[in-house]
């Protein structure tokens, strides 16, 4: 059985191409159903309908809470009857009822090492702190922000001219060939979170999550 997957997005959605374009091959056992971003001009939009995939734009800015945003969310989400839920740039803290209702499901990309560089201006962040190495995380999504259970990294090395732009690029190579493997372990079955633990082919997974694929 395929398993539906509903991506999130606020901007330019190459992640989201990059499952898209995973999720052609058979074994992958997944299909994205539908595409929500919270921008109205998020080109990963255009993404999905070149590929003939039903979108919704639903503005947070329409919200007087992020409680009440959360519950419309959830409502347009589930019109959609996801297995998996993916956020893939999208720039919205979720509020602990949304993580909740897909808890286990629901899975983020964030553009650091974690625990290194939890929030914003990740790549910014490393430069200034002189690390000789920056990278990328998938995680399972909990409460706590950027906190929820690793499963893959990506490392990349940090050159000494590299900008903020410069690693923002070589990171994104990265994230465009680990996360449409972590979606399709957990469309697969393989993946599971319990006790804030994430676990592949029943093995408890790192703090850090694996370090390189496969
Ligand atoms: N929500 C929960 N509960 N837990 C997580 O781990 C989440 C989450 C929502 C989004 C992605 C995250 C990232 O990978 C993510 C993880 C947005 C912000 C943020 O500060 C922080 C982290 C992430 C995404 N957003 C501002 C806000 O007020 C808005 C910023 C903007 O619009 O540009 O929501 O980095
Ligand atoms: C990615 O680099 C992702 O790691 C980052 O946004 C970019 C989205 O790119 N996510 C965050 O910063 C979450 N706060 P994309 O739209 O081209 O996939």
């Amino acid at each position: 059985m395929s398993s539906r997957i509903v991506v999130l997005i606020s901007g330019g959605g190459t992640n989201l191409q990059a499952i898209i374009d995973a999720c052609k091959s058979p074994e992958y056992l997944g299909e994205v159903v539908g595409v929500i971003s919270n921008k109205a001009d998020a080109y990963g939009l255009t993404r999905a309908q070149n590929a003939d995939i039903p979108v919704s734009t639903l503005s947070h800015k329409d919200f007087d809470s992020r409680e009440a945003y959360d519950l419309s969310l959830i409502d347009t989400i589930d019109q959609y009857k996801p297995d998996v839920v993916v956020l893939a740039g999208f720039m919205r803290i979720l509020t602990p009822a949304f993580v909740q209702h897909y808890l286990g499901r629901l899975l983020n990309i964030h553009p650091s090492l974690l625990p290194k560089y939890q929030g914003l201006n990740t790549h910014q962040r490393a430069i200034d702190a002189g690390d000789k190495e920056h990278g990328v995380s998938v995680h399972f999504v909990t409460e706590e922000l950027d906190g929820g259970p690793v499963i893959l990294q990506a490392k990349v090395p940090v050159f000494e001219q590299d900008t903020a732009d410069d690693l923002a690029i070589r990171v994104h190579q990265q994230e465009h060939r680990i996360y449409p493997l972590v979606v399709k372990w957990l469309c697969q079955g393989r993946l599971s979170m319990r006790n804030e633990q994430a676990i592949l082919d029943e093995h408890v997974l790192p703090q850090s999550g694996y370090a390189s694929e496969e």
